[in-house]
């Protein structure tokens, strides 16, 4: 079977390797030269768990090689972005470019999946481009017969766990038409340990969408709790706690706001698809981008009251354990703390060799934990890395706490902002 994977990459290499590790011939097609040379050299330029070990083997076994040309094969898997423009609106020109540059080699008996998140209507939009490229061949779903196959499959996994997840997780399947979907059907089988389910293509692609904003909405909601608790003085993380023992209760964490390249883009989809119907859609995004807002008004008051101490600003990730900073609410604090504080910003990221230009720029500089323990007495937790979560109550029992994950119970609250010694 050979195999092409348009899009190489935080779903698209990692997809295109598992395929390649079934005994497939895979060629990933990628517009950066940077990135296809990384990868027919046996190596990879994203971060992800054991990913590295897996491309290296498939590479020096000749399954996975990478290319900026797109060749004939079997099956076609867009993997490419879908970012929103600025109105919010989504940007499906990439998926569209991918479907015109396979259209060149598409030929009788093939299959073409798109797995990129999309909105509802994109997959029937490529098979719309692909007829009129290519009216040499019978496109699905517009008169008797087809000759190949168009199909969407969004991808689920989480990062930190994208090998894994590839492989476990159920797969929803949309065709144009069943026989698409069977068609589909039949390759995913090759990797997938999961259930796969078949459904029309619409459908498969408004559940991807619905599936982020469900975990969006319900991040807003804990994120509306804590703004709540804050008022009335109550610890949020308790309350959750209490209330998730209730059996048909499952309430997610509160943070500093939502990020990724995901769920915090997603939802605009359905909204842009239909605003008069998703007010609650809406307003959760709105809830979770302002929770941002706020941890950046409650850190700068804090560090106000404390004049001249050093801060330390505990990861930059979109979330814990990861390298990841797209979209991140961290960022976005440290960024806006370091434009009104300069260089009394340190930054804790062990995921990061150095720090984003614009946060260097700002006159912030990165520092290890040990050091921020030592030297700042004022601490914002951001991301949950384990690493922070570690550290024991007598090493932080002093400090001034702004703990937006939780990951610290123990720590003793401040009353009002107190006034702290200035660090030798
Ligand atoms: N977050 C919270 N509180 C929580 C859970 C998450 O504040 O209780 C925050 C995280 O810190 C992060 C953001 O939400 O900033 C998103 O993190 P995540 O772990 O919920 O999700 P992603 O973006 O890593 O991956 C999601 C997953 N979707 C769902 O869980 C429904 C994943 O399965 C999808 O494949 C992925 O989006 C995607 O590519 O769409």
């Amino acid at each position: 079977l050979n195999v092409v994977v348009l899009g190489l990459g935080y779903i698209g290499l990692p997809t295109a390797a598992v395929i390649a590790r079934t005994g497939a011939r895979v060629l990933g097609i990628d517009v950066h030269q940077s990135v296809v040379d990384t990868i027919n050299s046996g190596r990879v330029h994203i971060e992800e768990v054991d990913l590295d070990g897996l491309v290296s083997g498939v590479v020096s076994r000749g399954h996975l090689r990478a290319s900026t040309r797109i060749e004939p094969a079997d099956v076609f898997v867009i993997a490419v972005p879908t970012p929103f423009m600025d109105d919010r609106s989504p940007d499906i020109a990439y998926v569209l470019q991918a479907a015109t540059n396979l259209s060149a080699v598409l030929k009788a008996g093939d299959t073409v999946i798109l797995e990129s998140t999309s909105p509802v209507g994109t997959t029937e939009k490529v098979r719309d481009l692909l007829a009129s490229l290519r009216p040499d061949l019978r496109a699905p779903g517009l008169g008797e017969g087809a000759d190949y196959a168009v199909a969407y499959c969004p991808e689920r996994v989480l990062p930190g766990r994208i090998l894994v997840e590839l492989i476990d997780n159920d797969r929803v399947i949309g065709g144009i038409t069943p026989r698409c979907a069977r068609k589909a059907l039949t390759f995913y089988r090759r990797f997938v340990r999961g259930a796969c389910v078949t459904t029309n293509a619409r459908a498969a692609e408004m559940t991807k969408l619905t599936e982020n904003a469900f975990r969006d909405v319900n991040i807003a909601f804990a994120n509306e709790l804590s703004l709540v608790a804050e008022t009335m003085g109550v610890d949020v993380w308790e309350v959750i706690r209490l209330a998730n023992r209730h059996p048909r209760v499952n309430i997610l964490q509160p943070g500093p706001g939502v990020g990724g390249h995901c769920i915090a883009v997603d939802p605009w989809f359905l909204v842009a698809a239909d605003p008069a119907n998703t007010p609650l859609i809406r307003t959760a995004r709105e809830v979770n981008d302002g929770k941002t807002d706020h941890v950046i008004a409650r850190a700068a008051a804090m560090i106000e009251a404390n004049p001249g101490v050093p801060v330390a600003c505990l990861g930059l990730a979109f979330k814990a354990n990861i390298d990841d900073f797209r979209e991140s609410p961290a960022l976005r604090v440290a960024q806006a703390l370091a434009e009104r504080f300069g260089s009394r910003i340190r930054i804790v990221e062990p995921y990061a060799a150095q720090l984003p230009d614009s946060l260097a720029s700002a006159g912030a500089t990165l520092i290890d934990i040990d050091s921020a323990i030592e030297r700042c007495p004022l601490m914002i937790v951001l991301v949950d890395h384990d690493v922070f979560r570690s550290v024991p109550l007598e090493e932080r029992v002093d400090k001034h706490v702004l703990d937006t994950r939780g990951i610290w119970p123990d720590q003793p609250q401040a009353q009002a902002p107190r006034r702290l010694q200035m660090a030798s």
